[in-house]
């Protein structure tokens, strides 16, 4: 592609002074017939819905265009700091509906459409999730990127334009089943390819070392197989304030001049190959969500990542600041999500050495002051550890610079511990033995300014465990960010009913301070308040029925309690501890044990990582318990099961505000802080959890009498650990005994004899590390509390408003402010105003 300026350098003047477009609903509906018409030359004899949903997704894109350019002319002039939030997923979900909820358009097109026979909600559930993420971490980025927006503060996403997102889940006979999610499948309007952005990435090859005309001994990374890195840029709007910031994803190509090399000498169908080679790398999501598999082509997108986002702010810096890079540590940040993208350590080192001719105390300095990493899991199976021959052969030059870093730290360690051969063998970065391996946790703590925990009782843990010889070497460097989520999508979008009862009362302003949520705890003496609370709630709970009626074809009736699981399917989330419970009550119903019963409508939902077996044969337990449950007559109406096949993102925005009870209930000391928790407190569900991540912040802001804690601590756990005997648990408590027979009697699995034996067995396992049978009979207790508070629907309702009224901390606009003030240290910078606005020559 030839990418030619224009005569003299000068802007297209067809370009400049466009007129601001119009936002109310008569401008909308005439933009909307063009669109439909003119650009995608549709008539009335269309039948299908989708083409107007494109239609319309133009017209808000259209409106997002203009305070984009004038969101990067004011970051421009304002010469600000800015901050590049690197990140392997972002679960953005859809698209259209947040944006017309932050543009604040949805009155005057709720209008236009009507005026056309149409209706919003239709149209937007016609688009396709982005599903670029697994579950939280990836959620999180997409949360943290809308409160970045919000607050203006100038912060843009780096992440890859995978091909295909997280896979779907299909469910046949009881048992997961995984399809290729080509989300890209239709047009994407919500992506601006810009390809003269494009950089070069390096594989392969070898280093070599050669003196520059100064004289100086220059490091040279050749005979490199190339791959080019393109940028899609994907708006992100703030909420009304004229701010639209950047998400910009990377698709891998082929480059010219090597596909035209092998073209030339004749080798057609060996340059054609060579293009897949090349964009093999952006295929696909890996679907792991906590374990790392060391395959070849998951450290490829690492490093195409790192350096694709790298080049691209180092380019534009030396462009704009004319290759004096004094300033740029003050004005540019990096922070790492999870050790995933941690290459950029030793690949800024490379870009500031070999390509920008610093020496290596200079560009460690910019390095160590510019890049900040945030760990997301304690799990020793999911800390990164690429071997150290993949590294040699994939990124030789890499590999050299990370162990010069870890030969000058190790250099540190021994003056700090003298002597302490066995400290200096844990702290290396490259862990010895059979086949070495470079610890990417340890590369991202050495090569950064900052490393944080996502929760308090995570971060502690960290500081006291798995990164303890850091913590002694460097305390000053950790700090805890506990998460957030935005209460824009989570609550003022996805709960319409619960967003205006709660506006009528306190008004608009917790959409961009959600403390002042803590102003409906009044309320909960109004009884007017409480009964229009509950009907919203009953409202929503019909609402996610419909969806479990049409996705699973079971009945669930709103008078139930819906006591909701919605996660990854993991051992350590202890789906099973909830299965267990189920089948606690079934037993009880059959045995006649109903008196003062509450009926129970019991929801899962969540995908299990394709090669995680365990996890999936949990999958298929919850669907055969289900079955025997549902279809039981002895059982009615009392308890009903049902796991909704692939939860993601936009299912998420209709459970959350229909759930009455959700179910947090890890291993204590397991999970790192959890997200979905805090949406379904802002939705008003009570929380039965262990003290794990973010619940124990969740109980100390709504205080213990409105949360059903149980289990063992953390630290229990560990104790527990030491001499766990599950099987003199089970013979003790009458009530497991029975499950445990039940599950054992093949009960749930008639025609399939023996399926669930390994389930059985990890129960009984005395190295059982989730400790499912030691948390059973507390369980137990705390679902006896809830079945008890719900009979009581003026105290539960209660409870649910100061659910809600409790949540104002959980706000990721919290959670950006702390990064900013204590980590970032940006200026917020407000967009032009969008009638200034014009196309300036570039340069
Ligand atoms: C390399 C394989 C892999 C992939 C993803 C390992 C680990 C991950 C993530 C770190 C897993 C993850 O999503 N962690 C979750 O992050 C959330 C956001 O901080 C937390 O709320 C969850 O507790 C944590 O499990």
């Amino acid at each position: 592609m030839n990418y030619t300026r224009f005569k003299n350098n000068s802007a297209c003047p067809v370009l400049t002074e466009l007129p601001p477009l119009g936002v109310d609903a008569a401008a909308l509906e005439a933009d909307f017939r063009h669109y439909y018409m003119n650009s995608l030359g549709r008539d009335r004899s269309c039948r299908l819905t989708h083409y107007a949903y494109e239609a319309l997704s133009l017209v808000v894109r259209d409106r997002l265009m203009e305070r984009w350019k004038n969101t990067r002319y004011a970051y421009e002039e304002s010469g600000c700091k800015r901050t590049h939030y690197l990140s392997l997923e972002f679960l953005m979900g859809r698209a259209l509906g947040n944006a017309v909820l932050n543009l604040g358009l949805e009155d005057e097109l709720t209008q236009a459409l009507s005026n056309v026979c149409l209706e919003m909600e239709e149209l937007a559930d016609i688009e396709p999730d982005a599903g670029l993420g697994n579950g939280g971490l990836g959620r999180l980025a997409a949360c943290f990127l809308d409160s970045c927006a919000t607050l203006q503060l100038p912060v843009q996403g780096y992440g890859i334009r995978y091909e295909y997102g997280m896979f779907r889940q299909h469910i046949v006979d009881g048992y997961q089943v995984e399809e290729p999610d080509h989300w890209l499948g239709t047009e994407n309007c919500w992506e601006i390819k810009r390809p003269e952005y494009s950089q070069r990435i390096k594989f392969g090859g070898y280093s070599e070392s050669s003196t520059d005309v100064t004289g100086k001994l220059r490091m040279r990374w050749v005979h490199t197989r190339d791959v080019l890195a393109i940028p899609y840029d994907v708006p992100i709007p703030g909420y009304r304030n004229g701010t639209v910031n950047t998400l910009r994803l990377w698709k891998a190509a082929a480059t010219e001049e090597f596909d035209l090399e092998e073209f030339n000498g004749g080798d057609y169908t060996g340059s054609v190959a060579n293009k897949n080679e090349a964009e093999k790398i952006t295929m696909v999501l890996y679907p792991n969500d906590s374990s790392e598999n060391g395959k070849e082509l998951r450290l490829q997108q690492q490093y195409f990542l790192a350096s694709a986002s790298l080049q691209d702010v180092l380019n534009r810096w030396i462009v704009t600041e004319r290759a004096d890079l004094s300033q740029f540590a003050e004005k540019n940040c990096f922070q790492l999500n999870d050790t995933h993208p941690s290459c950029a350590v030793a690949e800024l080192m490379r870009l500031l050495m070999d390509e920008q001719g610093l020496d290596w105390d200079h560009a460690w300095e910019m390095t160590r002051a510019t890049m900040a990493y945030t760990n997301h899991t304690l799990l020793p199976e999911a800390l990164e550890k690429w071997p150290v021959r993949m590294f040699q052969r994939l990124l030789p030059r890499l590999l050299e610079i990370i162990y010069e870093i870890n030969a000058r730290f190790l250099q540190q360690v021994a003056e700090r511990w003298p002597g302490d051969m066995e400290r200096q063998r844990r702290m290396s970065l490259i862990e010895e033995g059979q086949e070495p391996q470079v610890r990417m946790a340890y590369l991202a703590i050495v090569g950064s300014f900052s490393v944080n925990g996502v929760a308090e009782l995570h971060s502690r843990l960290l500081q006291e465990g798995l990164f303890r010889d850091f913590y002694e070497l460097w305390p000053q460097r950790f700090n805890n960010k506990t998460n957030g989520v935005t209460q824009r999508r989570w609550l003022a979008y996805s709960n319409p009913k619960l967003n205006d009862l709660i506006s009528a009362e306190i008004g608009r302003n917790w959409v961009t301070d959600l403390g002042q949520l803590s102003r409906l705890k009044p309320l909960i003496d109004n009884t007017t308040f409480c009964q229009q609370w509950q009907q919203v709630k009953q409202h929503n709970k019909q609402r996610l029925a419909d969806l479990v009626k049409t996705d699973c074809d079971i009945v669930f009736h709103p008078e139930a309690l819906f006591d909701v699981q919605v996660k990854r399917i993991h051992e350590y989330k202890r789906q099973l501890l909830n299965v267990l419970h189920i089948i606690h009550l079934y037993d009880r119903i059959k045995r006649g044990d109903t008196a003062d019963w509450t009926p129970r409508a019991v929801l899962f939902g969540g995908k299990a990582a394709p090669g995680y077996a365990i996890a999936k044969l949990i999958i298929k337990l919850i669907n055969n318990v289900a079955t025997v449950v549902n279809n039981d007559p002895a059982v009615g109406d009392l308890l009903k099961v049902a796991f909704l096949p692939n939860y993601r993102v936009s299912a998420m925005e209709i459970i959350c505000p229909g759930a009455d009870l959700s179910e947090q209930i890890s291993t204590a000391g397991k999970e790192a802080s959890g997200t979905g928790n805090m949406k379904f407190m802002l939705n008003g569900a009570l929380t039965i959890g262990t003290l794990d991540g973010a619940n124990i912040e969740i109980r100390e802001e709504v205080g213990d009498e409105n949360f059903f804690l149980f289990g063992l601590t953390a630290q229990e756990a560990e104790e527990q650990r030491k001499n766990y005997d599950p099987l003199a648990i089970i013979a003790a408590d009458d009530d497991l005994l029975r499950v445990m027979r039940l599950l054992q009697s093949g009960h749930f699995n008639q025609f399939e004899p023996g399926i669930f034996d390994p389930i059985i067995q990890a129960i009984k396992n005395p190295h059982d590390p989730w400790l499912v049978a030691a948390d059973f009979g507390s369980y137990l207790a705390a679902q006896q509390r809830v079945a008890e508070a719900y009979r009581d629907q003026q105290r539960w309702i209660r409870m649910s408003i100061l659910n809600t009224a409790a949540g104002g901390k959980f706000s990721a606009d919290r959670t950006m402010q702390e990064y900013n003030e204590q980590i970032w240290h940006l200026q917020q910078v407000p967009a032009l105003p969008i009638r200034q606005d014009s196309l300036e020559p570039a340069d």
